[in-house]
Parts: structure tokens; sequence; C-alpha cells
């Protein structure tokens, strides 16, 4: 499979877009921040002024003085705190939105190939938990990020100022604090984007367990399940445990080193004391610059912890942002009929050619379809009969171009498909997918869904074709029967006639419509297939079926049996010429003798 993916650096430019939209707001937080960070500064010097002068002397109002000076600074450090909080949610929060929104922009134009290669569990935990950690880091910057250097150079400038004769013991243990924030990080980074793998892994668990709940139930198999997902939950345990080993010892170290320092301050400082060189009060401002300097490396490394996740994180957003979709990549070669503002009704006919095409998925194999070549006028009719896996629903996907062939050219209206622009193309198509897969909502929303601007009147016209009318009649709501997801509370049958009707109401130039009525009785196959012929007589339908009695009246029949064409031409060629479908037939027929009973109801 080509690999999409930016594996190399960290592609994480995607970000510029973000800081030229946010940076006034950002710098507005930085001013708040150095304010609070100025007051936060002034505290100790005030205190040991207080204890010096107030306390020592016993001047009481000076202590007065002083302390109402002290808490008109804590005050206005206070506001400075609220507002700066109050923006730096409101900008972490709409960065994040904007983030997730154009992301999920992104995935919506993601084509099929790119899909796979992410997956889906991936593309949630990158949505959400990543987007998380990025906002995260965005919003601790705006609490820490110039608070803390200022906090950090503010101290030490200060407290040398009190007493320069002391500052080395500073001098010499901030480099070994910056230090061992410095290992914590390189050793800690590479744990981090494992922890997001494994969240990954789990999330892949939980959705394919969910997913398949009904199935597991049916199986029995509670047991193999639980035993999957606490297998994957142990990875995320014992690798988070790994990871928080690693800060739980650097966190005490730091906090031992600086501690180690005060120590160092009081012994000393007891010792300047006692001579007369120092004064009490200017040893707590001391220790409370030490114990600042220790708060602002400790907020840095939690900035750069944060830095690391976001970083682990940004890079597999960037991932997405970077992986090119396979189809886009064709258009901007220069599309050569870009049929972007002309309508599909006065273009596409619905005529569709095959030239010797060849495909495999991602490009790479033996291949799935070999050497397929041919043609339907515009309104044919062609039934697709063969095996499962024989290719029938990798041919079709080619004509809307969910995939590209590898070789040869799908034409519709003899233009290549990869020349079309792909909205116009995908506009004329209708698609009745293998699975059915309705929407939560009602089901007048789910057939809306192929045309937004189909009336009521429409909409019940296309649930008749599709032989659907009647079994929605019958519930209580009607077409306002709330479905759930995935509509659970239909029927298999149900589902596929409701995805018919959506397909038909686009009224499209060429149908798809992929073993769609496999679970609908022949009774009501026969009457959908009759109403199509009638209303559907320009359309260009393309029915892949299991049964032969589904495209026994088909203007063409294919049999394809291993990515090849086993045969082509009409009922009454294949069943003079063809083996493989004189097979089927006489197996079918053999089962379902009345077969041709059911054709004249
Ligand atoms: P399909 O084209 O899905 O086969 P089919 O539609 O004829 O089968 P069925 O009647 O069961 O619906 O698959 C053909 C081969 O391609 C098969 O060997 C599986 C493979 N394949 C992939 O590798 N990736 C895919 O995404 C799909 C859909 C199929
Ligand atoms: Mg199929």
């Amino acid at each position: 499979m080509t690999v999409y993916i930016y594996r190399g650096g960290i592609p994480i430019r995607f970000l510029n877009k973000y800081i030229r939209r946010y940076w006034k707001l950002y710098f507005v937080t930085f001013i708040f921040l150095s304010a609070e960070a100025v007051c936060d500064l002034l505290q100790p010097t005030i205190m040991s002024k207080i204890i010096d002068q107030g306390v020592g002397t016993s001047d009481i109002n000076y202590v007065l003085r002083m302390g109402g000076f002290m808490l008109l600074v804590t005050g206005v450090g206070a506001a400075m705190a609220v507002i700066r909080n109050i923006i730096s949610s409101i900008v972490s929060q709409r960065f994040g939105r904007d983030l997730r929104g154009d992301l999920y922009k992104k995935i919506q134009n993601f084509s099929f190939d790119n899909v796979n290669e992410f997956q889906d569990a991936t593309l949630i935990t990158r949505l959400t938990n990543d987007v998380n950690q990025v906002q995260n880091f965005a919003h601790g910057m705006m609490r820490i990020f110039i608070k803390a250097p200022i906090l950090c150079i503010g101290s030490l400038v200060m407290a040398a100022l009190i007493n320069p004769s002391m500052t080395w013991i500073l001098v010499g243990v901030i480099p070994i604090i910056v230090f061992l924030i410095f290992l914590n990080m390189k050793i800690s980074y590479p744990f981090f984007i494992q922890m997001q793998k494994a969240l990954d892994g789990l999330n892949a668990r939980m959705r394919e367990y969910l997913a398949g709940i009904r199935v597991v139930k049916a199986f029995n198999r509670f047991d193999y399940e639980v035993d999957r997902f606490t297998e994957a939950s142990k990875d995320l345990t014992q690798i988070s445990i790994k990871g928080m080993r690693i800060m739980a010892v650097f966190r005490p170290g730091i906090t031992l080193v600086v501690n180690l320092g005060i120590i160092l301050v009081l012994w000393l400082g007891g010792y300047k004391v006692s001579k007369g060189e120092m004064q009490v009060g200017q040893i707590v401002a001391f220790t409370n610059y030490m114990t600042q300097i220790l708060f602002s490396l400790m907020m840095l490394s939690r900035v750069f912890t944060m830095f690391i996740r976001a970083k682990a994180s940004a890079s597999r957003i960037g991932d997405v942002f970077a992986a090119e979709n396979t189809l886009q990549r064709e258009e901007e070669k220069g599309p050569r009929q870009a049929k972007e503002e002309t309508t599909y009704d006065q273009n596409i006919k619905g005529h569709i050619a095959f030239r010797n095409v060849g495909f495999s998925y991602g490009g790479e194999g033996e291949g799935v379809l070999h050497d397929i070549s041919f043609a339907c006028k515009p309104g044919e009719l062609l039934g697709i009969i063969g095996s499962t896996g024989a290719g029938k629903s990798s041919l079709v996907n080619l004509i809307p171009r969910f995939y590209d062939v590898t070789e040869g050219a799908v034409e519709v209206d003899h233009v290549d498909v990869r020349d079309y622009n792909l909205k116009v193309l995908r506009e004329a198509i209708g698609i009745v997918p293998q699975k059915s897969l309705l929407f939560t909502g009602t089901i007048f929303d789910n057939i809306r869904w192929g045309r937004e601007d189909a009336t009521d009147k429409e909409v019940e016209k296309a649930a008749a074709i599709a032989g659907a009318h009647e079994f929605i009649s019958t519930f209580p709501k009607g077409y306002e029967t709330q479905l759930g997801q995935g509509g659970v509370n239909l029927s298999g049958g149900q589902k596929q006639r409701i995805s018919i009707a959506r397909a038909i109401i686009k009224n499209p130039k060429i149908l798809i419509m992929d073993d769609s009525t496999s679970a609908v009785d022949l009774v009501t196959e026969a009457k959908i297939r009759r109403e199509l012929q009638k209303y559907m007589k320009n359309t260009t339908t393309i029915l892949i079926a299991q049964r032969i009695t589904s495209v026994m009246n088909a203007d063409q029949i294919m049999v394809l049996d291993n990515g090849k064409i086993a045969g082509l031409g009409t009922h009454e060629e294949l069943r003079n010429n063809c083996d493989i479908y004189k097979d089927i037939l006489y197996s079918q027929l053999g089962k379902e003798g009345f077969a041709h009973v059911i054709e004249t109801i």
C-alpha cells in the first residue's frame, strides 16, 4: 500500500494558521502574565522589609503601611490572573474548536485509501484526545509560559539585590535543576508517543466490540472479548506506569536539589546574621525567592511535559493534515473537463465503459480485477453475477472513483472518470451499497439524505418505487419514525429498501445496486425491479446479485469469476455459451424451481 503518511520530521506546520489567528489575544495574556509575575516578585521583598524594618524595630505604623501595600499588590496580581484566565480559556477553547473542525473537514475529504491507511479508531483518537492535548498545551502556555521565566530570572535578580554574596547558591542550583528537567523530557518523550498508540489500540478494541456486540452475545464470546480488551488496557497501563515512574523519580529529585539549596541558605544566612552581616527578614525573602525559582522551574517542566505530549499529538494530527488525498492529487493535474458549474443533468447521459481495467487495492499484490472491458449504453441494465470475492463490489466502486484503476480506464460518457470534477461525477451516480448504512434520524431524513431539496411527495414516490412505502405506512409514526444508529430498529430487508429509496431520489443517471435486494423476499424483489424498470428508464443501472432471477431480464449480464469476465451477454446467450453461468443457473433453479413463476407475478 502506498504510504501517504509523513513519517520523518514533525509536520506541525499546520499550527501556523492558528497562531496567525490568535497571536493578538495571546499577546494580551502575556502582558497580564508579566504583570502577575511582577506582583509575585515584589512580595518577598515587601515581607523582608516588614520583618526587618517594622517588626525588628517594633514600628507598627510601618508594618500596617507596608502590609496594606502588600495587600494591594496581591489584589492587583489576583485581578490580573482572573482576567488572564478568562481570556486564555476562551482562546484555547476556540483554538480547539477550530482545529477539530479543520481536522474533521480534512477527514471528510479523504479517499477510501486514506481511510484504510489510518483506520477509524486512530482517526477518532486524533480528533478527540490528540486535539485536547494540543489545546491543553495552548492553554498552559497562556497560564505559565512568560510568567515562569520572568519569575525565575526576576527572583534571581531580586535575591541578588538583597544579598549578592549568597547568589552563587542559586547560580549553582539552577543549572542542576534545568539539567534534570531536560533529562526528564528526553527520557519520557518516547513514552508519551507509545501511550498515545496504546490508547489508539484500546479505542480500536472498544469500537470493534461495541459495533459487534450482537455477534459477541450470539456467540457467547464475552470471555474472549474481555481478554482482548484487558490486553489492550494492560498495554496502556504498563506504558503509562513506565512514563509516570520516570516522572516519579524526577519531580522529587528536583525538589530535593532546591531544598538542599534552602538548607545551604539557612545555614550560611544564620552564620551571616550572627555576624551582623545580614538581617532575618532578608533570609526569609531569600528563601522565598528560592522557592519561587523552584516553583517557576516546576511550572516550566510542566509546560515541557505538556509540550512533549502536545508535540506527539500535534505530529499525529499533522500526519492527517499531511496525508495526500490520492484522488485530489489527480485533480490537481488539471482536469480536461472541469464541470463544476454545469449540472450533471445537461451533461452526463449515463454511458459507461471499462477499457482493459486492472485494479488492486493499494496498487499492490496480484490484483482484484484483470482486463475488464465492457460498455453500457444510457438506460441499459447490466446485471453482474459471480461468487463472493469475485470482485463485483470492487468493479462498481471504480465508477464513482472510490478507488482509481491501476490499469486501463473507466469512462463515463466517453470521458475518463479521472477527468471529471469528483462532485459532478458523484452527483450523477446513485449507489445502494452492499451493506446498508443508515443514519440516526427519521426515515424521511434518511431518504431525503439522497437529495436535500426533495419534497415530501418525492420522498414518498422514491419509497414507493423502492418497495418501502408499504411497510413505512404501517409504522405508527410513518416517515417520522426515528431510526437508531445504523438503522438498528429495522429489519435487513427494510434497511435495504430505504437505502434504495435514498439512491433513486437523486434521480441519478447511473444507478449502482450492490446486492441491494439480497434480504428482500422474491415477490417484493420482483416488484421493486418492475417499478425500477418503469420509472428509471433513462438511468443506466448496474445490478449486482446473487440470484440469477434478479438479473435474468437485464440487457447484458456479466459473469465475473476471480476478477475476470467469464461471460458477457444476454440470459439466452450465456445459457448456451457460458459454463459458469450454466452451473449457477442449474444450481439455483434446482433450489428455486419456482423462479420462473416469480418472474410472472
Ligand atoms: P469484492 O469486490 O468485495 O468481492 P465481491 O463484491 O464480488 O464479493 P461479495 O459477493 O462477497 O460481495 O472483493 C474482491 C476481493 O478484493 C476480495 O478478495 C477481497 C478484496 N478486497 C480488499 O482487499 N479490500 C477491500 O477494501 C475490499 C472491498 C475487497
Ligand atoms: Mg460485494
